[in-house]
This record gives C-alpha cells, sequence and structure tokens, in this order.
C-alpha cells in the first residue's frame, strides 16, 4: 500500500489528491478526540444522526466536526461523482473496461418505471422475468409444480458462485423467520464435501435444483450442476426426470440448453447485472420459492427506496456518500486498512461475507478508469463476525490492538426469532462496545478502579476507536433490501470519488483461468509443462499421493 502512494511519473493518476479540496481535507489534520467532541457539545448524537429510508445512521462516533464534514463533501463534490451517479441511473456504459451499462438500480424498479438501455426500455423486461419467477415460485410452493414421480418440492438446492451464490445464501439466512416455503441448501464450493454436505439426506424426487450462472462457463457451478444431475437420475433412475428437478438462472441459454436443462426453464437476467449486483434479479430464485413473491417484492421495494434516496439527497445528508467520505478520510487520510462489519444479528452472519464480495471485488483496483495506476489507494479489507460472537474473539484487538479499524455495527429494535430479553442483552452488548470503543478508560479510572499499578497500562483502553451504529426496527425483507442497497451505493461512491471502476473484475477473471490450465495436469501422466519450480514442485507433490 505504501510503495503504491509513493508512485510518480507519467502513468500515474493523482486527480484526487492533488485537487484543492483535498488539501484542505489534509489541513484539517486529526480532530479533537471523540471524548472532547462529545464533551465540548452535548448536542453531537442529534447532528450526526441520518435517516435513510428506514434506517437510522449514527455517524457521531466518528472523526468527525462540522469542518471536516465540509471538507470531505468538497472532495465528493469535485470528484465527478454526481455525474457518474447520474450517469449509471441513465443506463450509460460506465463499466468501460467491459463496455456495459451498471443498472442493478432497474432491477428494483416499479413496473410502471422506464429506464431505455441501448435504445431498448428494460424495465418491461425486468418485470417479464420476475412475473415468470413469481409464477414458477408458486407452483412450487403451492404444489402444481411437482418433482418427476408426482411429489411436492420440499428442499432447493442452489448452484452458483461467487455473485451467483453470496447474495442469495446470505438473503436467505438473514430472512429465515420469513420463510415459509421449501427449505434451501447452497452450494458454491468445488470441494466435493460442499455438495456431499448438501444432498445429505434428501430425497432426489422432492429435491430442486437452481443452477445459477451468469455466463454458465464456471467451472465449479458446472461440477457441482453435473454432480447434482448424476445424483438425481441414478436416484430417480430416469434421465427426463431432469425437466422436473432442474431449472437455470442465467444469461447463456446456449449453454443452458447444452447441459440438458430446457431453455423453458431458465429465467434469464442481462449482461448489465454485475454478479455481486445481482441478488434483486432472478439470481434470487431460491430466496423468492423460500420466502414467497410478495416477500421478494418487500425485499426489491427496500432496495428502491434507498436508490431514490441515493440519487435524490443533498451530498452532506446522503447516508450512502457520507459513509463512502468516513471511509476514505480513514483509509486515505490515516491509513485504515480494513475496517470491521459487526451486525448484532444472527441471521446476518453470511452478510460480511457478501459485503467483502461486494467491495473488495469493486474496488480492490489499484488503476483510474483512465487506466493510468492510482497514487492512492482503494479498497480496504473487510471483515467482520456476528456480534456477540466476535466479541469473545477478535475485539480484544479492536479496543487495544495497534491498528485503526473503524467499524460498522448493525443493530435492531425487535427480535425476528427468540425472546425480547435476548435482544435486550444482545443490543446492550451492541451500544456498549461502540460506547467502550470510543471513550475507552484512562489510567486515572483504571486506578480508581483500585487496579495495582503494574497491571495499569495494561488495563487502559485508549478509546477515540471510531464507529458507525446502523439501526432499524427488525430485520424485515424490506430493511434487508434497504441495507444492500446502502452498502451498493457505498461502494459505488467510493469507487467514483477513487477513480475506479467498481464494476469490472480482472482479478477474478484470472482465477478462473489460471485454475482451468492445471487441472488436467494433476492426473498421474500427464505432461506438465514448465512451471516455476515451485508449482511445479507442488504438482508433483500432489501426483505422487493422488488415488489413481
Ligand atoms: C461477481 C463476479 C463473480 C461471479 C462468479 C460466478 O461480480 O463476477 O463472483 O459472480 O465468478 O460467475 P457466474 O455467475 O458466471 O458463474
Amino acid at each position: 500500500m505504501q510503495a503504491l502512494s509513493l508512485l510518480t511519473g507519467e502513468n500515474v493518476q493523482v486527480e484526487l489528491t492533488s485537487t484543492p479540496q483535498w488539501r484542505r481535507l489534509l489541513e484539517l489534520g486529526k480532530p479533537p478526540t471523540l471524548r472532547e467532541l462529545f464533551a465540548t457539545d452535548p448536542d453531537r448524537a442529534r447532528r450526526y444522526r441520518f435517516g435513510c429510508a428506514d434506517l437510522t445512521v449514527d455517524l457521531s462516533k466518528n472523526w468527525l466536526t462540522d469542518d471536516i464534514l465540509r471538507a470531505l463533501v468538497e472532495v465528493a463534490d469535485a470528484s465527478g461523482l454526481s455525474d457518474r451517479r447520474a450517469a449509471m441511473f441513465a443506463g450509460e456504459h460506465i463499466n468501460s473496461t467491459e463496455d456495459r451499462a451498471v443498472l442493478h438500480v432497474a432491477l428494483r424498479l416499479p413496473r410502471a418505471g422506464s429506464l431505455i438501455v441501448d435504445g431498448r426500455d428494460v424495465v418491461p423486461d425486468v418485470h417479464r422475468v420476475l412475473d415468470q419467477m413469481s409464477a414458477f415460485a408458486h407452483a412450487v410452493r403451492d404444489g402444481q409444480h411437482l418433482g418427476y414421480t408426482g411429489r411436492s418440492i420440499r428442499t432447493v438446492v442452489n448452484i452458483g458462485i461467487g455473485g451467483s451464490d453470496l447474495g442469495p445464501a446470505m438473503a436467505y439466512e438473514a430472512l429465515r423467520s420469513f420463510a415459509d416455503g421449501p427449505e434451501c441448501r447452497f452450494v458454491s464450493n468445488v470441494d466435493g464435501a460442499d455438495i456431499a454436505t448438501a444432498l445429505a439426506g434428501l430425497n432426489p424426487e422432492s429435491t430442486l435444483f437452481v443452477v445459477c450462472s451468469k455466463t454458465f462457463t464456471t467451472i465449479e457451478t458446472l461440477t457441482n450442476a453435473t454432480t447434482a444431475r448424476d445424483w438425481l437420475v441414478s436416484g430417480i433412475g430416469d434421465e427426463r426426470a431432469v425437466a422436473n428437478h432442474f431449472v437455470a438462472v442465467s444469461t447463456n441459454a446456449a449453454a443452458v440448453g447444452a447441459f440438458g436443462i430446457d431453455p423453458q426453464n431458465m429465467f434469464g437476467f442481462w449482461d448489465w447485472v454485475g454478479g455481486r449486483y445481482s441478488v434483486g434479479s432472478a439470481i434470487g430464485l431460491s430466496l423468492m420459492l423460500a420466502v414467497g413473491p410478495d416477500r421478494f417484492s418487500e425485499f426489491l421495494a427496500g432496495f428502491h427506496t434507498v436508490d431514490k434516496d441515493f440519487l435524490a439527497v443533498p451530498t452532506d445528508q446522503n447516508v450512502a456518500v457520507l459513509l463512502a467520505l468516513l471511509g476514505i478520510w480513514y483509509a486515505n487520510v490515516h491509513g485504515a486498512q480494513s475496517k470491521a462489519v459487526l451486525p448484532y444479528s444472527n441471521d446476518l452472519r453470511r452478510l460480511p461475507a457478501y459485503l467483502q464480495q461486494l467491495d473488495m471485488e469493486s474496488n480492490g483496483k489499484s488503476v483510474g478508469i483512465d487506466g493510468k495506476l492510482l497514487a492512492h489507494t482503494t479498497g480496504p479489507v473487510v471483515w467482520g463476525e456476528p456480534g456477540t460472537n466476535g466479541q469473545h474473539a477478535f475485539y480484544q484487538l479492536l479496543h487495544q490492538g495497534s491498528w485503526l479499524i473503524p467499524c460498522e455495527f448493525i443493530g435492531f429494535a425487535r427480535p425476528n426469532r427468540g425472546p425480547q430479553h435476548h435482544q435486550d442483552l444482545l443490543m446492550s452488548n451492541l451500544f456498549a462496545q461502540a460506547e467502550a470503543l470510543a471513550f475507552g478508560k484512562t489510567s486515572d479510572e483504571v486506578a480508581a478502579e483500585g487496579v495495582p499499578p503494574h497491571q495499569l497500562n495494561h488495563r487502559v483502553f485508549p478509546g477515540n476507536r471510531p464507529s458507525t451504529m446502523i439501526l432499524a426496527d427488525e430485520l424485515s425483507p424490506r430493511i434487508l433490501g434497504e441495507l444492500i442497497a446502502l452498502y451498493e451505493h457505498v461502494v459505488f461512491a467510493q469507487g467514483a470519488i477513487w477513480g475506479v471502476n467498481s464494476f469490472d473484475q480482472w482479478g477474478v477473471e484470472l482465477g478462473k483461468a489460471l485454475a482451468n490450465r492445471i487441472t488436467p495436469e494433476l492426473v498421474d501422466g500427464a505432461t506438465v509443462p514448465a512451471h516455476d519450480s515451485s508449482t511445479n514442485a507442488l504438482i508433483a507433490w500432489y501426483r505422487a499421493r493422488r488415488p489413481s
């Protein structure tokens, strides 16, 4: 990271850090501590509390003053963010390296809406697929779509990876309390243990496979889908059963047909939906099967409310932009290399993994849109675990470690399941953690507790560790949609300010190509072309042990 920031020369883009707005931000330096800021402004909590749709966002425990906020907003305004946002919502090809529009926001437009992309209104297409999904979901849930032997569908196995897995898997867990359809299981890893675990105990006669792959060329997904098809056909004893038990979600009808799934049983989407932005498309079919079309509509409505907010609210009140700016403030000015996302909701346990992909695959770039190397750092490492589990593991480092790690806490007033007193305990932990991170415990306070002098330093909590609190009444389909859309737009705004194309993923494409190259070389007797000496030795090690 450091090395990159020292880059100089013609091929280096320094647009962000050479602006007068950026210099003004740097001049402001580090603000007074959170203790001091709260002590001098009794109104701070109210002034830095913002609303975004049904979400309440408390920014008061961040390193913010009115001057810093103003300077950050000026950085955003000077960055061309609003033009890029308008271009995205207008369907322009802002994914320049793939020459594509970026229109996940179109997936949640109401039926009466309209959005012309490359001369075609995409809203009727979106609703045609949503209607197709709804009809299928109703048929499965009501027992009209039956398995080959006449049994109703009890389990849905979603097969996909990356953007074709993380969204529906995370959302299914998050909305478990609303699931009244078939049970869903998710298979992504090419490790055979994944599909073996998913299939354990299932009856092929009542199992439906949803094979999700935008390209329908992804080796992990096709391998798992082939294994699933073999399992089904051998379990039912008739090849024709595939028609009742397999559907596909893809943009590639030809490859779906070649795999043996009737394209009639395919739910489409479009190249302007990026994998990591696709949970609101047909990629969300498993979720819809589980919670039903009406709740899926509420989920999309939540996204849409936040989309409107992101588009219309002025920069200094725009929660997505403010969260993006805070991330830039901590990363580019104060050297933070990671951020923790800490949902105090067990049902959101997959959210950190989902956000890891959303953020790191979008903004983990070192080259600007103009093709020049960036002189500034970009996306942080995103990580986290649900509270309170994290507290008994890594919070030690958050409280007393040596890194600056801004935290984003998420909590709810009402539990989705379980008794309220559990929720009271959960939320008290949440509030206490944010308080302790911000205000710490001084040496005097520790001494006043009777701690002996030789332990004092060990038991001091420096505090002044920034955090954001995102709150809502309950984890409903609508609120989940709002949360995801908020994070999508934070990532978008950061990418726009950093000047990166947040919508390509050449690093992922590299991995796909490399694995395909080595696979045939692992088999005993195959020729191994010259790799480096380490890779050659690793291949030899594997071949010597591989059961033949
Ligand atoms: C997401 C990425 C990546 C992708 C997977 C699966 O934005 O592009 O995670 O979703 O590689 O790709 P397919 O859907 O094409 O199988």
